[in-house]
């Protein structure tokens, strides 16, 4: 009953210029998109605009890659969550580890990102997921337990259902590394038990858990045909619109 999400997580790449010239690749090559799957792009702030108005023909959706957890005010440099709405998104990346290693993101300011997307009918996409060491000493479960506790906390049993997570090895981001299918495998079904064991099985069963961390053509295949990766959160795969429109096809 899940259906796929391939998501473009552009990351600091793509001003308006570029963003048009990658989008009209896109745009020839996957305007329409089967029915299981959905496809998003998730440009820089200042390429939003742009993209919403070149996808508005298409299948394509447009998200942000973060948003402030407060309404509006003196937060110079910041983007708020109805901004984002306002612009045509309709999803938000939360706490991607680059935010948490190089901005501070904590699960607290995550958990209170994540509500102020739900209270915007914004989906957040939830990143989590270990870095090498964490793995190498046996933390990784508790760790990313955690880490999804913390982020769904007081978030009602309604709103869950519009949440997404993604889990993002740390040590698989732009390493050209990926965690292997049945790495994936393990903690996407640990995810889902996290997620069984703080709402219900049939919520758990609900809820898309997206794969990301280096993942591309060669590797989207096996990923992607794990029972429990309902899709892919992608870098530099989707800064190539071959190789992303690539990874739609074999979603669909
Ligand atoms: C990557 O694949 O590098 C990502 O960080 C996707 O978000």
């Amino acid at each position: 009953m899940r259906r796929f999400l391939i998501a473009g997580n552009w990351k600091m790449n793509c001003g308006p210029y570029d963003a048009a010239e990658l989008l009209e690749g896109l745009k020839e090559k996957k305007a329409e998109v089967d029915e299981n799957v959905d496809v998003l792009v998730c440009p820089p702030f200042v390429s939003i605009g742009m993209a919403v108005n070149y996808l508005h023909d298409t299948d394509i959706q447009v998200g942000a890659q973060n948003l402030h957890f407060e309404e509006n005010g003196a937060y110079t440099g910041e983007v708020s969550g109805s901004m984002i709405a306002e612009s045509g998104c309709n999803y938000v990346i939360i706490g991607h580890s680059e935010r948490r290693q190089y901005f501070g993101e904590t699960d607290t300011t995550v958990n209170k990102r994540s509500h102020k997307a739900l209270e915007h009918k914004l989906a957040p996409i939830i990143c989590v997921g270990e870095s090498l060491d964490q793995r190498k000493s046996g933390e990784h479960y508790d760790l990313v337990k955690n880490q999804v506790t913390a982020a769904l906390f007081d978030i009602s049993k309604e709103d869950i259902l519009d949440v997404v997570i993604a889990y993002e090895p740390i040590w698989a981001i732009g390493t050209g590394e990926t965690a292997s299918p049945e790495q994936a495998q393990e903690m996407h079904e640990h995810i889902r038990k996290v997620i069984g064991g703080l709402y219900s099985e049939d919520t758990a069963d609900r809820i898309n858990i997206l794969y990301g961390g280096s993942m591309k053509p060669a590797n989207a295949k096996e990923l992607l045909s794990q029972p429990d990766v309902d899709g892919g959160l992608i870098g530099g795969a989707s800064l190539d619109a071959e190789s992303f429109s690539e990874i739609i096809t074999i979603a669909e």
